[in-house]
Parts: structure tokens; C-alpha cells; sequence
């Protein structure tokens, strides 16, 4: 009999017991030490160290509640499909993600790979720090996950089962809530709009029925086109960087979904991240930010091809123009949910630091505004934006008419 056959929400001494417990990584004198370090909205994320060796892993536990409202609940068994999912992601996108060690029914806990030597990104952007080899490497783990799990790739019935498997109907539903209809119909009254821009959000998104018609379309189309095994949340929180290496983590919101919807949550957070560079005056950081932005786009179309050449299996797919055809949909989509992301972490209930910790008033209401209106340029043009430059110059022009205004 253990402590750890019943469920229950551990502190910082419990995880200590539990690894030791549960796993043989650490020798039966470690030292260990353990520190919750998790600043997500949804689990408990714990740091185990043997201090006489500096070995570490990560205890991940979801909690019956989520940490960003705990009138919001959840199933706790959400993470073992987040497991899964990662596991299959380290298989097909090698060294870009981190390896999963265990995964515990009972406790709803994944022990995993400590990516020590990095730095979250969306810390590392505050700091205003940049990562040369970035673009490579995401959209090197964008195409390897998101193309091998197609219907361009796989086998469809082997597909099939996999959209059966990967089912995450209540990840599924915040994203359907928060992302894809509050922004700008406020429904259930949860939207945290900064104070100073309250008209603008009343003129600009509440009242544009022509924005929300094309809001639904995007949510319809996230509800309904089960295209690849989507990573669901890709934004900056979810990814480790240093100078070499990037890894992607945290697919809690993994589903058979649209493509767009993570290349759409990339480029928007780095958008983001150029707010806070821009407002604080870093230019060279904010240059980069700009050149990833074309990177990241127009290295995944290269790339997309490249693998598709060498690894489609649909013979209708290989037609003459269905490619170009299909990369023309993901890009559209792409640049739909860059505008969601971009107007839903402004008004919406899940917000990011990037912006929410610009202090001054008159900067912090001036991005807002700029990310409301470059989101409603890219959801309003998305069948226009066809490349990287394509998507930069549609968030410049929105910066450069806005500060005209001011
Ligand atoms: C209620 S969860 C809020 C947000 O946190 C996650 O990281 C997702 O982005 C979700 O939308
Ligand atoms: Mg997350």
C-alpha cells in the first residue's frame, strides 16, 4: 500500500517521496531537492534536483482545478494524453522535444527530461535576447509533426484512429471558447480588457459584425478540419531556447485540427515579443523578431514541400497544383489564427507577460491597440497573405497607420 494509489494534489515534499517512490532516476542517497516552478495556467510543475549530483527532472501534475481559475475544472487524466502526444513528437521531430519518462494514471502525473541549459522563450523575449538558429528549428518541428500525421502522409485509416485517439474535447473547448468566440462576443463575461482601450474594444470587436462573421468561420473551421495532430497551444510559454537548441513542450491541447492554428500561434507571439522590444526601444531584437517572422513562414512552406516530395503517400494529393493548392489553405488559416491569438491574448482571460508587465499606460494601451488591429488585418486579409513578407508588412502597416494616429 502507498500514498500514491489515491490521487491527490502533492506539495513540493510529496514530489520528493513520489520520485523516489515511483522512479530509479535518482540513486537511493540522493539529495534532492524539489521546487514547484510551473507558471502556466493549467498544471503543477515541479523541479526535482539531487543536489550532490545536480541530476534533475520534472514532475508535471495536473490538479483538479486550474491554477488560472479555480471556478474552472478540468479532468485530471488530461495529461496522459499530453504524454502521448509528446512521445510521438520526439519520435518524429528528434532533439526538439523533450523526452517523456513515465507516465502515472493514478497520481495524473508525467515525470520528464529537465531542459536545464535553456530558458523559456517567452522569458528569454523579455529579456530581449535572440536565437539564430530559432526559425530552423521550429519549423523543422512544425513540419515533421504536423505533415507525418497528415492525410497527405499516413495511411487513413491509421489516421482515423489516431483523430479518435486524440479526442481532447475539453482542452478543445477552452480554445473554442477563449480564442474562437470571446474576443469578440464576450459571452460569459470574462474578457479582461485593459481599462484604457474599453471603447476601442466596444468599436473595434464587439460591435464589427463583419470581424465576427469571419471569427466563426476560423472557429468552424478549428472545430472541423481535422487536418494533422495539431500541438494546440505553441506559443512562446511552450518552448525551451538557448543559442543552439529548441524544444518544444507542454501539447495539452493536442487534437487533429488545422495546421494553421500553431504556425498562427507562433507568428503571433512573436508579434508579442516585438510589442515589449518596441515599447522598451530594442531595436536589434525587434529587427530579428521581423526577419523570424519571414523565416518561420516562408522556411515552412520550403520545408513543407521538401517533405512532401519525399514522404506523401496520396496519390490524388500529388496531382499537378493540389500542393500549392493545399499550402495556399494552411497559409490562410495561418494568418487567420495569428489574428485570434493576437486579439484574444489582449482582451481575453489568458493574457501574456510580454505585454501585461509594459507599465506605462499610454505604451501599454498603444500595443494593444496596435495587436487589435493587426489582428483584425490578418483575419479580415488571410486570403491574401501568401509569405513571410507578407505577414510582416501586414503588422507593419497596422503600426505605422496607428502611430500616425497618436
Ligand atoms: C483556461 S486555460 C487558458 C489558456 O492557457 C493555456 O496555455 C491555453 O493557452 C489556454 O487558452
Ligand atoms: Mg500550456
Amino acid at each position: 500500500m502507498s500514498r500514491f494509489d489515491t490521487y491527490f494534489l502533492m506539495k513540493e515534499d510529496d514530489v520528493v517521496s513520489y520520485v523516489m517512490e515511483k522512479s530509479d532516476f535518482f540513486p537511493a542517497d540522493a539529495v534532492l531537492e524539489c521546487k514547484e516552478i510551473g507558471d502556466g495556467n493549467l498544471n503543477y510543475v515541479f523541479r526535482v534536483e539531487d543536489k550532490s549530483t545536480g541530476r534533475s527532472l520534472i514532475v508535471k501534475q495536473a490538479g483538479e482545478t486550474l491554477r488560472i481559475s479555480k471556478d474552472m475544472t478540468l479532468s485530471t487524466d488530461r495529461n496522459k494524453k499530453e504524454a502521448e502526444a509528446m512521445q510521438l513528437h520526439h519520435a518524429v521531430a528528434p532533439g526538439l522535444v523533450p523526452e517523456v519518462y513515465a507516465y502515472d494514471e493514478i497520481m495524473c502525473a508525467s515525470l520528464m527530461e529537465d531542459i536545464r541549459d535553456c530558458q523559456l522563450m517567452r522569458h528569454a523575449l523579455i529579456e530581449h535576447k535572440t536565437f539564430p538558429r530559432f526559425a530552423d528549428q521550429i519549423t523543422t518541428f512544425m513540419v515533421n509533426t504536423l505533415l507525418s500525421t497528415s492525410d497527405l502522409v499516413m495511411d487513413h485509416q491509421a489516421k482515423k484512429a489516431l483523430v479518435v485517439e486524440y479526442m481532447n474535447p475539453e482542452l478543445c473547448e477552452i480554445t473554442e471558447d477563449l480564442v474562437l468566440t470571446e474576443p469578440v462576443n464576450d459571452v460569459k463575461g470574462r474578457n479582461k480588457v485593459f481599462p484604457p482601450i474599453l471603447e476601442f474594444v466596444e468599436k473595434e470587436l464587439y460591435s464589427d459584425k463583419p470581424l465576427q462573421l469571419e471569427v466563426a468561420k476560423l472557429k468552424f473551421t478549428f472545430l472541423q478540419k481535422a487536418e494533422a495532430l495539431i500541438h494546440g497551444d505553441l506559443h512562446t510559454g511552450s518552448i525551451f531556447v538557448n543559442q543552439e537548441k529548441t524544444l518544444v513542450f507542454d501539447p495539452e491541447f493536442a487534437f487533429y485540427g488545422p495546421i494553421g492554428y500553431d504556425t498562427g500561434n507562433v507568428i503571433a507571439n512573436l508579434f508579442f515579443a516585438w510589442g515589449n522590444g518596441n515599447t522598451y526601444g530594442a531595436e536589434t531584437f525587434c529587427t530579428w523578431i521581423e526577419q523570424t517572422v519571414v523565416e518561420v513562414i516562408d522556411m515552412f512552406v520550403e520545408k513543407f514541400k521538401t517533405r512532401f516530395v519525399a514522404t506523401a503517400t496520396d496519390v490524388m494529393a500529388k496531382t499537378d497544383g493540389f500542393l500549392d493548392w493545399y499550402i495556399a489553405e494552411i497559409l490562410s488559416d495561418t494568418a487567420g489564427y495569428t489574428g485570434t491569438e493576437l486579439l484574444r491574448r489582449t482582451v481575453g482571460m489568458a493574457q501574456n507577460i510580454d505585454i501585461t508587465s509594459i507599465e506605462d499606460e499610454a505604451a501599454r494601451a498603444r500595443i494593444d491597440k496596435i495587436n487589435i488591429l493587426a489582428g483584425k488585418a490578418f483575419i479580415m486579409n488571410r486570403d491574401k497573405i501568401r509569405s513571410g513578407i507578407d505577414f510582416l508588412n501586414t503588422f507593419l502597416a497596422v503600426v505605422k497607420r496607428q502611430d500616425g494616429r497618436q
